[in-house]
Parts: structure tokens; C-alpha cells; sequence
């Protein structure tokens, strides 16, 4: 029986599309970049996904053409457009990142034969993509598997795989301990001179002849360049190197390349490895999971951060009220929240966040809360919503309950850069604001009223800024209206939630707010908090209607309860305006459900040398021109014609020139970025609507406000896998466009690690300084776990502060390098002619080694036949599968998946005909 070899095939894809460098997506030419790779190969994986999804469920599947909204759309999973953009411009961001920081270092781009090294990169990496995923920390996930996608594309570039007759990937990249293939001695001869620019016959003919593996020497600094006597060159004006004999190079980065004609082998041949490495990550982490990490989900995170002190007894009964009323009444929609997140804060105590996708599991955790402690006033209410906005999938909704002022101010620099990060919003719902506080003292049983305390509208002044800072609401009302004004704000929470228009004026002026609502906008919907705030409403047809006017046709539902007011407009596609009359404080919100939104990014010229963007990942540079990437997601054919920086405070605004640059991204270019902080507001129209083209002009506002700034904070982020027990040394530089002097350091991490970190550094005007924070993890950390550290410069005067947010994942280190073995012990058919009376029977046995973690997991990939595990009585590292199918069903895939998430698949075709 040859059946081992068989059954243990692993499953290899083949790609069709392909690759070059990383310049940001606007030089790209016809050339296919990392991005290109990398988005082909997660849409292609995420559609055979949810194909297997479907078919499983008996449901059938039309394979959608290959772009994020038609993938959604295929998943059914349209309202996660945004999300799944979002992860793939991660992937994909992390991919390019790598050329910013580690363009130096030739194993990231398997350069310089650097084969084992380059390979220990992609399967440590794989380790911590796993680890996260198990954890479900799927921003970490996709970080690190960006990282890791870099080296995997660039080895088809940059290797002579290809030119060696290679027809498949190879596998073995992504494998510990395997032989990646015969690697050139370092004293072996791999090149000779091209013959000018001639490059297509320049690897030596044995090298070809015994299929030798090498890979181009690259080093761009003049006069220093050197390589090994014979050795290929990467090629290319960067490549020093390739002036030096043998002259010439061998990259396949582009068709301009010196090995140009295989571009497109090379790309095709990157994208069928991403795509197998997906497959991999797949395996581990199981279909659903996987496409969270994709970010495809139904409906929106619920995400509820709830003092629990001795005072909030009726907030809490208030939380559980409408958690079981959002579980009833969204479970089985497609507004079903994806996870449910829970983050209670005390006093000394916050945390742990609870985060589930079982809605009793969370409806459990939700009714074990009770209302106890707290001791003097002040809570950790910012340490709970940091810990909430670090494990909240990003562009949240958070709710955060409290009846006391924050004791931990020192920590709200650090949540509004969470805010920008994540876009996130942050709805506060503030009870007993000049209220009375009831307290019950923690150190004594009987239950004694503390004297009463009161909450004063200046300690509501740091939520009022969280919220504005986030586009949220700092809602007050009484303990008695707080179920009311949470159910409001609760339900009406969708996943296509989009704003239309945001403003916040404090002190309140009178101001006249004009606003487009385009036909694709469902459930128009107008929030104010600020108190006796006054308005006339005008719609596009010109009907009025005052505030005070319950009788009118403009508002179809309204309800008022405390500070917070919201209506329901009759939902008519044109301009609308909205005029607030009184002079109090507000905040001003208008939103409606559309599936049209947008994603946008700063970009900054690259500091690397190939040129090009980098995206900003912390505030953009002030008082200097700036570029914002904005991807319009949700619809193929929308267009973005107008890009403007509009001031929070309504003072003025600065409005960009755009660029079309292909796949839903524009290019907007500004002149200036406003030093003060501001929104972003995107126009554009829908050119598919076949209506009246007023009606076909969108508007969309981003929730989140943004401030720029003189000072820049950056790290190579070297490393971002943290081993528990050992310190991990993070790197980081400060620079300042502005005035020196002496700038006061804070980095603080979620979890509580220990960390060390300079207090400042001393910065002369316009220039930099280095400084280092040491972090360490406590030894007993389980793997997988995610730490997220944010380390932030304040320039003399503290008001003017930037940020850089790193994170970091756990992991002991990885001592199984094997994947599960799999052994046939007999295979049993009586397969005729008529296929529906027989059956066929196998049995195989599985281990993982007396050294591995052991199968966690075991399941059928593919086969409709039954599936029966038991453990080998004696042995408990063996265990036993048998299958019997139909012989109507003659292939079986089985997926193993041990400790460290390392899978094989095996294929059987025992019948040759049928
Ligand atoms: C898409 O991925 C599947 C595996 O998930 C693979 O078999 C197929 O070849 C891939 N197609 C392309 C075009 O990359
Ligand atoms: C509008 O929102 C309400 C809940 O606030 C919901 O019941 C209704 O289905 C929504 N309508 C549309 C068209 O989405
Ligand atoms: C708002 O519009 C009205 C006219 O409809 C005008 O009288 C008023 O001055 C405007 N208010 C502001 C603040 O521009
Ligand atoms: C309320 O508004 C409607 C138009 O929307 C108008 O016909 C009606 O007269 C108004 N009522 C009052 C009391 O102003
Ligand atoms: C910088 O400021 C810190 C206090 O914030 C102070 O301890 C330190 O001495 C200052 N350094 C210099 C060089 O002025
Ligand atoms: C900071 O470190 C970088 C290397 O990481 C170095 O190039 C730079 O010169 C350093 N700057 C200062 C001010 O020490
Ligand atoms: C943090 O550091 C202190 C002093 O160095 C040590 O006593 C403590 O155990 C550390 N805590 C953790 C969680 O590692
Ligand atoms: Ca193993």
C-alpha cells in the first residue's frame, strides 16, 4: 500500500495574478506590487472561505469577482466592508512597513542568500499570527502577518526560484526545520557578467542545470558595496552592488527589472504562496475565526465599560436590561453583534476585559456585576477605557457608565491617541452629574452611607473632551433616565452607521448647518446633548420645522431625557439644513444607515530610499502640507470629488486637491494642515444612480477628530514578539518641526507590565533624540496574549504631544517545530459501478511527536462521510481516525492542527474512476 505519501500530500495553490515593489500604490504602473499581491490572495482565500462556509450550509455560492465589496457582498457580510478594507490596508500597510524599517536588513527581503534567516522570520511570525489569533487579537494578527508577507513575496523576486524551473511555491517557507532547497556555498559562483543591459541570461548554467538556490546581493551605499566573489546582484539604480562584477542583477521586482521578463511569473508564483500561507493560518485558526481576522463579521462589537462601585447599583440593573434587549432583539440579524466586550473599573481594581462572541456568555458575565467598593471618589474609569479602546476592534462604539469623576487624568493623552488610532467612538453616560453619590464603604460589612458626595460639572469636563475628541456623546442624566437615554442610544447603534454631519461649539453660538443626504441613507437620525438647545429644521423641499413643533412632518419620532435629545427625520435624499438658535453649549450628530462610507489615512513622503508615501499612524505634522489617502468602501462606482479639513470649533477649513488613484483610493493634497483640530469631510458622488444627480452627491464625516502636531514619535518596532519573563528593549525616536527643549516622555502599556522609559529627552529646535522602553511580560503570561504600549512625547508647554502606539504579542518560544504525522493503517472499498450501494472505509493514525504540544484539533476539511477520533488506548500522543463514505464521495481532506497551529491536510483519491 503506498498509501502514506498519498494522504499526507500537503494542498498547494496556484495564483494568476502578481507582484513588484513597494512604492505606495500610486507609481505601481502595470506592475504588481506587495499590495496587489497581498489583496489578491486575501480576497481569493476569503471568498474560498466563505464559499465552504455556504456549501456546508447547503447554501449556493457565486464565486464574486475579486474587490472587498463584492467579497463582503459573497460572505454576506456587506455591512463589514469597512472592516475588511480595514484589515487588508493593515496586512497591507505592516507589508510595506517593512521597507521603511527594515529596508537595511537583507532577510526580511531574503537578499544576500540569507535563506534560514529569512525563513525564521516567516515562521516566528507564523507563531504569533496563530498565537494571536487563538486569543482572538486580530489586530496583532494582522500586523504580524503583514510582516511576515513581505519576506514570503519578496523571496519570488528576489530568489532564482522561479529561474530554476520552479512551478509552485515553496512550501517550506513557511515550515520550520525543512529544507528550503540546495542553497549555494558561499563560495559557489552564481552569476556571470549580463551581457549589457541584458540580464536574461546571467546565472551561471550549473547553478540552473542542479537547481542551486541563491539570491541577489543588494547594498545601496556608495563606496562601501561589496559582495561575495560571483554572486548574482539584485539589480537596479538603488543596487550598489550590481556595478560590481558580475555585473548586473537578477530581481523581478518590476518589468523595468533586470529579470523583468519573469515579473509576472515571479508575482503569480508570490501570490499562490500568500495564498497558502492564508491557507495555513486558515487550518489553525478554523473558518470563522479566520474571517475575523479579515475582519468580515456581521454587525458591530458591543462594547461596555461600567464603573462598579457602590453607587451604581441602578446603572448596572440599567446594563442588563438592555444587554438582554440588544441580545434579543439583534442575535440572528445581521446586526448581531460579532463580540461582546466588558470592562468593569473599581477602585484600586479595572479590568479584566471580558471578550466573548456567545452572547450568554456575556449576558453571564454582564448579570455577575454588582456594584461594590470604590473607597475615596475619583475611579479608574480611563485605565478601564484604555483597556476597552486597546481590545475593541477599531472603529468601535464604546459605552462608558459612571457616576465619579477619573482619578487617573495622567492617562487621558494616552486614551485620546487610542482614540485616533483606533476610530473608535466613546459615548460617556454620566448619572449624578450635581447629583448626590451614595456610597457604601468597602471596609465595613454593614452597609453605612458615606457622606454625600458630589460629581460636578468640571469633573464631567474629561469625559465631555473624550467623547468630543472621539465624535461620541457625554450624555447626563438621572439614575431613574439612564435606561431610557441607553436603549436610545443602544438599538439605534448599527454597523452601516454612518455621520453626515458632527459639531461641537462650546460656548454654543448660533450656527447654520447644511448637510447632504443622498438616496443610499436610511434612518436619518439628528442627536443633541446641551441643555434647552434650539434648532429650526429645513428640508430640501424647503418644509420648516422649529423644535418646539410637535405637530410637524420633518421629525417622525423624538425623544428628550436629560441633556441628550435625538430625532428621527423623514429620510428625503437632498440638502438639508439645520439652524441652532440658542447659545448654550451642544453637540450637534446627524447619521443615517448607508453602506457608502470611507476610510482615509495621512500619508507622509518616505523617509526610506525607494521614495514614495508612508501612512501616518499618529498625527500628522502641523502648519506644513499634507496628504490624506480616503478609500470609498461600500460601493464600486462612487467617486470622491471634494476632500475638506473642516476646524472642530467651526473657525474655517482647508479644502484639498484630489487625485483618483484607482481601486476606490484618492489622493488628496493639502496646502496646509490646519494646527488646530479638525474633521475630515468627503464629497463625492455615485455615479451608478440612474436618479436626478443632486440626488447622487454623498456626504460622510469622519467621527473621529484630529489633531496635528510639531513633534513626531516614531520606532522601528523591531521585534514585536515579546518572550514572558525576558525584558524586550522598543526603540523609539522623537523628532519636533517646532521650538527645542526639554520634552517630558510617557509610555504606558494596557496590561500593567512593568516597563522603564527616560522621563525626557532633550530635543534642540528642529532636531531628535533617541530613547528606549524596556517592557517585560511576567513570566506566567499565556501565549497569544497582546500588549499594547503607547509611548508619547510632550513638548515643553504640554499642550503640543505626539504618539506612537505599538503592540506586542506574547509568546513563549516556540519549541515544536513539527506538524502532526499522519500514517494510514488500512484503507477498505468496495466501490462498483453503482456508487450509491457501496462505501469505502479508511483509518489513520495521528501524532504529534513525543516532543510536540499534541493534536488540539482534528476535522474534516473536505468529504461528506463520517468521521469517528479516539485516543490509542495506551497511548494517549496517538490518535485514531476512521472515516466511511459513500463511494459516491471518494476525496477526504483531514485537518490536523497541533499546539502551535501547525496543520496538514491530507488528500485521498483512493478510486480512480466513479
Ligand atoms: C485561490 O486560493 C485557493 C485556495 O484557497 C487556490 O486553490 C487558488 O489557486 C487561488 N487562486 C488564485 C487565483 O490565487
Ligand atoms: C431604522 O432603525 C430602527 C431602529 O432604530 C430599526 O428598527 C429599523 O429597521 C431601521 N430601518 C432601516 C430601514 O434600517
Ligand atoms: C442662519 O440663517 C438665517 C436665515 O435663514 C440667517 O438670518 C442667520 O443669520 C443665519 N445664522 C448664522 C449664524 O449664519
Ligand atoms: C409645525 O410645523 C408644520 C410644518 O412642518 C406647520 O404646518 C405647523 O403650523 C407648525 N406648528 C406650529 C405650532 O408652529
Ligand atoms: C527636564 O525636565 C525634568 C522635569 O520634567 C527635570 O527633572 C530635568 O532636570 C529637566 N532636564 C533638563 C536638562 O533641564
Ligand atoms: C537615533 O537612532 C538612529 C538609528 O536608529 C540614528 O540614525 C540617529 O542618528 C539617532 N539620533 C540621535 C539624535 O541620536
Ligand atoms: C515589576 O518590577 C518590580 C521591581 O522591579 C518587581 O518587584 C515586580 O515583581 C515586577 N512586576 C511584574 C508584574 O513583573
Ligand atoms: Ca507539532
Amino acid at each position: 500500500m503506498s498509501g502514506l505519501a498519498a494522504l499526507c500530500l500537503l494542498l498547494l495553490q496556484t495564483g494568476a495574478f502578481g507582484f513588484g515593489i513597494n512604492l505606495f500604490n500610486i507609481f505601481r504602473g502595470d506592475s504588481l506590487i506587495h499590495e496587489d499581491i497581498t489583496e489578491r490572495a486575501i480576497l481569493n482565500v476569503t471568498a474560498q472561505v466563505c464559499r465552504a462556509l455556504a456549501l456546508a450550509e447547503g447554501k449556493d455560492f457565486t464565486f464574486p469577482p475579486l474587490t472587498p465589496n463584492a467579497v463582503a457582498a459573497a460572505c454576506e457580510a456587506s455591512k463589514s466592508s469597512k472592516s475588511f478594507c480595514k484589515a487588508i490596508k493593515l496586512i497591507q500597510e505592516n507589508n510595506r512597513g517593512v521597507d521603511m524599517f527594515r529596508f537595511y536588513l537583507p532577510p526580511f527581503h531574503f537578499d544576500d542568500e540569507t535563506f534560514s534567516e529569512g525563513r525564521n522570520i516567516i515562521t516566528d511570525g507564523l507563531s504569533a499570527v496563530k498565537a494571536s489569533n487563538k486569543r482572538e487579537n486580530f489586530e496583532a494578527a494582522r500586523e504580524q502577518l503583514g510582516k511576515i508577507l513581505h519576506p514570503l513575496q519578496d523571496f519570488y523576486s528576489h530568489s532564482n526560484w522561479v529561474e530554476i524551473g520552479n512551478k509552485l511555491p515553496n512550501s517550506n517557507l513557511i515550515r520550520s526545520l525543512t529544507s528550503i532547497g540546495n542553497i549555494a556555498a558561499e563560495s559557489r559562483a552564481t552569476c556571470r557578467n549580463c551581457n549589457g543591459d541584458d540580464c536574461s541570461n546571467n546565472i551561471l548554467d550549473d547553478i540552473l542545470r542542479e537547481k542551486i538556490l541563491t539570491s541577489g546581493y543588494f547594498n545601496f551605499v556608495p563606496f562601501f558595496s561589496t559582495k561575495p566573489k560571483g554572486k548574482c546582484s539584485h539589480g537596479g539604480g538603488f543596487d550598489r552592488t550590481s556595478n560590481i562584477e558580475p555585473k548586473g542583477g537578477i530581481n523581478k521586482d518590476t518589468f523595468g527589472s533586470s529579470h523583468g521578463y519573469l515579473h509576472m511569473t515571479a508575482a503569480n508564483m508570490a501570490i499562490a504562496a500568500t495564498s497558502e500561507l492564508l491557507e495555513d493560518i486558515r487550518g489553525a485558526a478554523g473558518d470563522k475565526t479566520f474571517l475575523q481576522m479579515m475582519g468580515i463579521s456581521k454587525g458591530k462589537a458591543l462594547c461596555f465599560v461600567i464603573d462598579t462601585t457602590g453607587s451604581m447599583g441602578d446603572d448596572i440593573d440599567a446594563v442588563k436590561t438592555v444587554t438582554s434587549s440588544i441580545i434579543n432583539t439583534k442575535v440572528g440579524t445581521e446586526d448581531e453583534p460579532p463580540v461582546y466586550i466588558l470592562v468593569p473599573f473599581n477602585d484600586p481594581d479595572f479590568g479584566p476585559l471580558i471578550r466573548t462572541t456567545d452572547p450568554n456568555v456575556f449576558k453571564r458575565a454582564i448579570n455577575a456585576l454588582s456594584a461594590a467598593g470604590g473607597g475615596d471618589l475619583p475611579e479608574l474609569s480611563l485605565s478601564g477605557l484604555q483597556l476597552a479602546l486597546t481590545g475593541a476592534p477599531p472603529n468601535s462604539e464604546i459605552f462608558l457608565f459612571t457616576d465619579a469623576p477619573a482619578k487617573d487624568l495622567y492617562l487621558k493623552s494616552t486614551v485620546i491617541a487610542l482614540i485616533e488610532r483606533t476610530k473608535s467612538v466613546v459615548n460617556f453616560m454620566i448619572t449624578n452629574i450635581l447629583g448626590f453619590r451614595r456610597r457604601k464603604r468597602s471596609d465595613d460589612s454593614q452597609e453605612q452611607e458615606q457622606q454625600n458626595i458630589r460629581m460636578v460639572t468640571s469633573d464631567a469636563q474629561v469625559y465631555k473632551d473624550l467623547a468630543q475628541a472621539s465624535g461620541g456623546l457625554a450624555i447626563q442624566v438621572t439614575k431613574s433616565e439612564l435606561l431610557m437615554a441607553t436603549s436610545i442610544i443602544t438599538e439605534s447603534s448599527s454597523s452601516s452607521l454612518v455621520t453626515l454631519v458632527q459639531a461641537s461649539r462650546s460656548p454654543g453660538k448660533a450656527e447654520n448647518f447644511t448637510f447632504t443626504v443622498d438616496e443610499s441613507v436610511r434612518n436619518l437620525t439628528v442627536y443633541i446633548t446641551g441643555r434647552s438647545v434650539t434648532f429650526i429644521l429645513i428640508s430640501p423641499s424647503g418644509v420648516s420645522q422649529e423644535s418646539t413643533n410637535t405637530t410637524g412632518s420633518l421629525i417622525t419620532a423624538s425623544h428628550s431625557v436629560g441633556n441628550f435629545m435625538t430625532l428621527q427625520l423623514k429620510t428625503q435624499a437632498g440638502q438639508w439644513e439645520i439652524k441652532m438658535v440658542s447659545t448654550n453649549p451642544y453637540i450637534l450628530k446627524v447619521v443615517g444607515e448607508s453602506s457608502i462610507d470611507f476610510l482615509f489615512n495621512f500619508l507622509e513622503e518616505s523617509q526610506g530610499p525607494l521614495g514614495g508615501f508612508d501612512v501616518v499612524n499618529n498625527r500628522p505634522r502641523s502648519g506644513v502640507n499634507g496628504s490624506l489617502i480616503v478609500t470609498v468602501i461600500g460601493s464600486d462606482s462612487a467617486r470622491v470629488t471634494e476632500v475638506i479639513l473642516v476646524a472642530s470649533s467651526g473657525s474655517g477649513e482647508v479644502t484639498g486637491s484630489v487625485e483618483a488613484l484607482g481601486g476606490g483610493d484618492f489622493l488628496a493634497r493639502f496646502d496646509r494642515i490646519p494646527a488646530e483640530e479638525f474633521v475630515v469631510l468627503v464629497k463625492g458622488q455615485n455615479s451608478n444612480s440612474s436618479s436626478r444627480a443632486s440626488s447622487v452627491i454623498f456626504q460622510r464625516q469622519s467621527s473621529t477628530n484630529i489633531r496635528a502636531s510639531t513633534v513626531t514619535v516614531t520606532s522601528p518596532n523591531s521585534n514585536s514578539v515579546l518572550v514572558p519573563g525576558t525584558p524586550l528593549s522598543v526603540p523609539f525616536s522623537v523628532m519636533t518641526n517646532g521650538e527645542g527643549g526639554n520634552f517630558t516622555i510617557q509610555a504606558t502599556n494596557d496590561k500593567g507590565f512593568n516597563s522603564t522609559f527616560p522621563s525626557n529627552l532633550i530635543l534642540e529646535t528642529g532636531g531628535s533624540a533617541n530613547g528606549t522602553v524596556n517592557l517585560t511580560a511576567p513570566s506566567n503570561t499565556p501565549s497569544g496574549t497582546v500588549v499594547t504600549l503607547t509611548v508619547e512625547a510632550v513638548a515643553p508647554g504640554s499642550t503640543d504631544t505626539n504618539y506612537v502606539v505599538l503592540r506586542f504579542t506574547v509568546l513563549k518560544t516556540v519549541t515544536d517545530f513539527n506538524s502532526p504525522v499522519c500514517q494510514l493503517l488500512s484503507l477498505q472499498s468496495n466501490c462498483s459501478d453503482n456508487c450509491i450501494s457501496s462505501m469505502w472505509e479508511l483509518s489513520v493514525q495521528v501524532t504529534d511527536g513525543a516532543e510536540g504540544t499534541g493534536v488540539n484539533r482534528l476535522s474534516l476539511r473536505q468529504g461528506n462521510g463520517t468521521l469517528n477520533t479516539s485516543l490509542a488506548a495506551g497511548n494517549e500522543n496517538i490518535t485514531l481516525v476512521s472515516y466511511n463514505a459513500s463511494c459516491c464521495s471518494p476525496d477526504v481532506e483531514l485537518l490536523v492542527v497541533d499546539g502551535v497551529g501547525i496543520t496538514i491536510l491530507g488528500i485521498n483519491l483512493p478510486m480512480g474512476n466513479n
